[in-house]
């Protein structure tokens, strides 16, 4: 079939309006409301810019009768200690370690890391279909608080402030012997997280992963060609749409991303260009603790529940390296899609074609602002 035969009234494919508005002067009103009009309701391919991925969004799709699955609700209430667990201060670890009784944060040594320094002298064999490569590395597990029953939206701002300098020191020390840190946080069972207790974990590996490889070349390639880091021009045009900004203050800035995947998908990005933690200063920390539970809380507010979600940050990799392409940002992935218990899978199409969503990065981003604004009334 043509595509003119397959076309109704409305649709032009995104591009061809996007190259329109840049080349008619006459109607410039007409055309952007046209595109978003569009992006609103027309199933059309948005394309990720930090990786070079597509996926496919279909907002005509929102009002579809759903018979799934639903995950039962989580028992909220815990203890603020709890015997069994092997986060817990003072607590033995499956490895046999004990913790000390921490009365902040507390760093140690995963007991069943993935990632080792064992050196292998030869691995890829000369087939360039049965590719291997060697990587070493060191995993970290962080304690966010001694308390059992807290999660990072429910910590106060200094308390998520000494757990962002942990972050910091963590990437400053494996930085000496690691070309790639990953911090990142697995919240909720939902996520296969194994413990309640709030906690992140950091790999670090002698090799930049598949994930921050691309968003490395997407990087480099549009400084190269713009002489602008790609994430600050990215902020600069979601502030003055303001549509998917879902949280901001002073140093800060929350957004749905218009290639966002999950429904609820988040990015993080600095107001001013840093690429690494460590490079954050005094207020910016501050401000990021503050930003960090605004969002967080916005999350639980959606579906009143404790939101699950997968965070994690991408600096720059290779620390003293050339870097000014880069900039620091965190990733937000919750599952929820419409509901506490009812999740988005990524099956079926998306294994074998790519993601696809119904609800529009704008209609998240507009729900997720509201919850914002109900508990902070004077947030810009
Ligand atoms: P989750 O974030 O997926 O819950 O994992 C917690 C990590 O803690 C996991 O990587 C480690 C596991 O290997 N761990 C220890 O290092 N020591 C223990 O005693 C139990 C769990
Ligand atoms: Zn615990």
């Amino acid at each position: 079939m043509s595509s003119r035969a397959a076309g109704r009234s409305i649709p032009l494919p995104i591009q061809s309006m996007s190259a329109r508005t840049q080349h008619r002067t006459g109607e410039p009103d007409r055309d952007s409301e046209s595109v978003a009009r569009a992006l609103r309701e027309v199933p059309h391919r948005r394309r990720n810019a930090l990786t070079g991925d597509w996926l496919l969004v279909s907002p005509h799709r929102t009002q579809r009768p759903w018979h799934g699955h639903t995950e039962p609700r989580q028992a909220a209430a815990r203890p603020s200690y709890d015997p069994d667990c092997y986060l817990c201060p003072g607590n033995r670890r499956a490895g046999g370690a004990e913790n000390p009784t921490y009365t902040s944060t507390f760093v140690f040594s995963n007991d069943f890391p993935a990632l080792t320094d064992i050196t292998v002298s030869r691995l890829n064999g000369s087939s360039p279909l049965r590719a291997a490569a060697p990587v070493q590395g060191a995993c970290r597990v962080v304690c966010f608080s001694p308390r059992h029953d807290l999660r990072m939206s429910g910590m106060s701002i200094p308390d998520i402030r000494a757990v962002v300098d942990v972050w910091g020191e963590e990437v400053e020390r494996l930085g000496v012997r690691y070309r790639w840190i990953q911090i990142f946080e697995n919240n909720g069972a939902m996520m296969g997280c194994s413990n309640p207790h709030p906690h992140g974990q950091i790999w670090a590996t002698s090799e930049i992963p598949h994930e921050p490889g691309k968003e490395d070349v997407c990087q480099r390639e549009y400084h190269a060609t713009n002489g602008r880091p790609l994430l600050a021009d990215y902020l600069t045009n979601e502030l003055v749409a303001q549509e998917r900004v879902v949280a901001e203050n002073d140093d800060w800035v929350a957004v749905v991303p218009f290639w966002a995947v999950w429904p609820f998908e988040t990015l993080l990005i600095p107001r001013a260009h840093r690429v690494r933690l460590p490079d954050l200063g005094e207020t910016e920390r501050d401000n990021l603790a503050d930003i960090l539970r605004t969002l967080l809380r916005a999350y639980d507010g959606l579906f009143d529940t404790d939101f699950p979600y997968s965070m994690g940050w991408h600096g720059a990799p290779e620390p003293g390296g050339h870097q000014e392409h880069w900039m620091l940002h965190a990733h937000f992935y919750p599952p929820l899609l419409r509901s506490a218990s009812v999740k988005k899978f990524l099956v079926g199409y998306e294994m074998l074609a790519e993601p696809q969503r119904d609800l529009t990065p704008e209609a998240a981003a507009e729900r997720l602002r509201s919850l914002v604004h109900a508990a902070h009334p004077s947030h810009p």
